[in-house]
């Protein structure tokens, strides 16, 4: 009569040496090594974008210009203070005239150019009047007389 544990004994007598100590360390250091590999792989398909284009500005509103206009199209700001815009876009010069994209409001005094592909810190005094003020790009899709290319900049009080 064969017993559980008699099959589970002759089971062992068959099953290969456990594997000596020294060469499971290195199976293990390898498998270390693959998974950091995988790991930094996908941290760099990941973020590697952003890498490239830069970290964001502390502190900033970030806003980015395209053939879709201001992203967000509405910009807030505080009247009397100093805005801190972190700018950025991804167009290529051939589609921008003079290759750049703009954002104009002579009601605010602000008349900024945007390198195409780039990204830039605009740091702008605001005037001291609260109030909804219309921004605009002249440089790409019909500009000023396209409404696509226009955004909005609420001035807080
Ligand atoms: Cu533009």
């Amino acid at each position: 009569m064969t017993t559980r544990s008699s099959r589970r004994a002759r089971a062992r007598e068959g099953a290969p040496q456990p594997v000596a100590p020294t060469t499971s360390r290195l199976r293990l250091g390898a498998f270390g090594i693959v998974v950091v590999a995988v790991l930094a792989v996908g941290a760099y398909l990941a973020f590697g974008d952003f890498l490239g284009r830069g970290g964001a500005v502390l502190g900033a509103t970030e806003v980015q210009s395209s053939m879709a206009g201001f992203t967000p199209s509405v910009i807030h700001v505080t009247a009397g203070q100093t805005a801190t815009l972190d700018w950025w876009t991804d167009d290529s010069a051939m589609h921008l005239e003079d290759g750049v994209h703009t954002m104009i409001s002579p009601e605010l005094g602000l008349d900024e150019t945007l390198p195409a592909e780039s990204r830039r810190t605009v740091t702008w005094q605001v005037p001291d009047r609260p109030g909804t003020y219309d921004v605009y790009c002249d440089t790409c899709c019909g500009g000023k007389d396209s409404p696509t290319m226009h955004g909005t900049i609420i001035v807080h009080a």
